[in-house]
């Protein structure tokens, strides 16, 4: 099959099982009839781009529960958002044109207990560019229902957390249409749903040598765990920094985003001088936000102890398969809505919005790198670099008894989710993430930094 056939045949293909899908709510001519004039992909694409994005109209799916009416006895978690543009950084220097919600990419991590009702309003100030909307998969409501919200104007809803788990959020567009071009610009975040009871302990097999035989060793650790959110996505970039359907449609990434940034944690110019003693030393291969006067986007590390449980959230946001993988590290297991999909795996795949939960206990001192193993994405942004313990005898050379930097540098905070009843409080936080002046100076006051 060649390219343009193929190309034809898969839209038409998704057009029917829509068609089927959802019977005659569907405006099947509008995608078939602009498919069957193209002449090829590149003109496809561009009809697709003049109707606005793919437009999918959904049945009336909508798990909404009355907010004037809430069950008593459920706790009501409010969750006010905005949605707001913002030129924001891009690697390599100058900016992109970013969609935020509340300022920063990704938008506020909500964090319930399942159970809890969940009351999110979505306000779009006056002076916006365009309406947005919002979806949030850890209810269970179809993207089009929550309809756009005007500049100037605000809407609520809300809904029962059923279900525990990592769940993304995302702007629905307007009216669903463009919604690819506010999500990978920007306007995605993460609902935790936290277990009714709690997080299970993690057991973890190992072996020892007991009189001279190897035996195993099994080992437990409480619920209680440090807790780190990676989300990723792609940006898909006009030469001027504006959003490039086209690129998207033959996924051709500009750059891989981890919580909003590429190359996000790895060294900075402070960390040169600590560890090389010369701030233009840079100690890994990629460095792109070294300078403090980067301010809120200077890159930072994650800091974890020897030994220490820690809990990722994990979130695809985006359009390419995300190979999860800590180099140095096995995961000691994946849970997703509370059930152990995997023990004692190298790598777990997260498709495009799914969420995991990777439990990990780093047994050694030294540095551990979290990517997509997928190199094209590495090579384009998504490598974290953790550092565990002191493998570099600072606590020797500053006179100092941490068990993690973080004591003495801090952990980023959009790297940390908002505590739950399992978590274990990160000793210090710095100021990082995609944040807009504003909203960087309204966290630095919540954090008294
Ligand atoms: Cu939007």
């Amino acid at each position: 099959m060649n390219k343009r056939y193929s190309m034809l045949f898969s839209v038409t293909a998704v057009a029917v099982l829509a068609a089927t899908l959802f019977g005659s709510t569907y405006t099947q001519s509008q995608i078939v009839g602009s498919t069957m004039a193209a002449k090829s992909s590149d003109d496809l694409i561009s009809k697709i781009h003049d109707m606005g994005g793919l437009k999918l109209v959904m049945p009336q799916a909508f798990a909404a529960v009355d907010c004037a009416n809430i069950e008593e006895g459920r706790n009501v978690v409010e969750f006010n958002l905005t949605g707001e543009s913002a030129d924001l950084p891009v690697i390599g220097g100058g900016t992109y044109k970013a969609m935020t919600f509340s300022g920063q990419v990704p938008g506020p991590t909500l964090r319930v207990t399942q159970g809890d009702v969940v009351m999110m309003t979505l306000t779009i100030p006056s002076d916006e560019l365009t309406p947005h909307g919002n979806d949030m998969h850890a209810s269970e409501m179809s993207a089009g229902n929550f309809g756009k919200v005007l500049p100037g104007q605000s809407h609520t809803y809300c809904y029962v957390a059923q279900v525990p788990g990592t769940f993304k959020y995302h702007c629905s567009g307007v009216d669903v249409a463009a919604m690819d071009q506010h999500v990978l610009s920007g306007m995605y975040g993460i609902t935790i749903v936290d277990p009714l009871n709690g997080y299970a302990p993690l057991v973890v097999d190992k072996t020892t040598v007991k009189n001279g035989q190897v035996v195993k060793d099994r080992q437990v650790y409480p619920a209680d765990a440090l807790e780190f959110q990676l989300q990723y996505n792609q940006l898909y970039l006009t030469d001027a920094g504006g959003y490039d359907q086209s690129k998207m449609f033959k996924h051709e990434t500009t750059w891989t985003v981890v919580n909003g940034m590429s190359f996000g944690y790895v060294p900075n110019a402070a960390h040169n001088e600590l560890i090389m003693g010369d701030a233009k030393k840079n100690i890994f291969v990629a460095q792109p936000w070294n300078s403090p006067d980067l301010k809120q986007y200077q890159s930072q590390l994650l800091f974890i102890e020897e030994g220490q449980k820690v809990r990722f959230f994990i979130e695809n946001q985006g359009n390419e398969p995300v190979f999860f993988h800590i180099v140095g590290e096995i995961i000691d297991r994946v849970v997703q809505a509370n059930v152990v999909q995997a023990k004692g795996t190298e790598t777990w795949l997260v498709g495009g919005s799914q969420g995991m939960i990777a439990d990990v206990v780093f047994d050694e001192p030294g540095v551990y790198v979290a990517v997509n193993h997928d190199y094209a994405a590495i090579f384009t942004g998504a490598a974290s670099v953790m550092v565990v313990g002191d493998p570099f005898n600072l606590n020797q050379q500053l006179g100092t008894n941490a068990k993690s930097y973080a004591e003495l540098l801090g952990n980023p905070s959009d790297a940390i989710p908002p505590m739950g009843k399992n978590s274990i409080a990160h000793p210090k936080v710095n100021l990082h993430g995609l944040y807009t002046d504003e909203r960087a100076n309204e966290l630095k006051a919540e954090l008294g930094l």
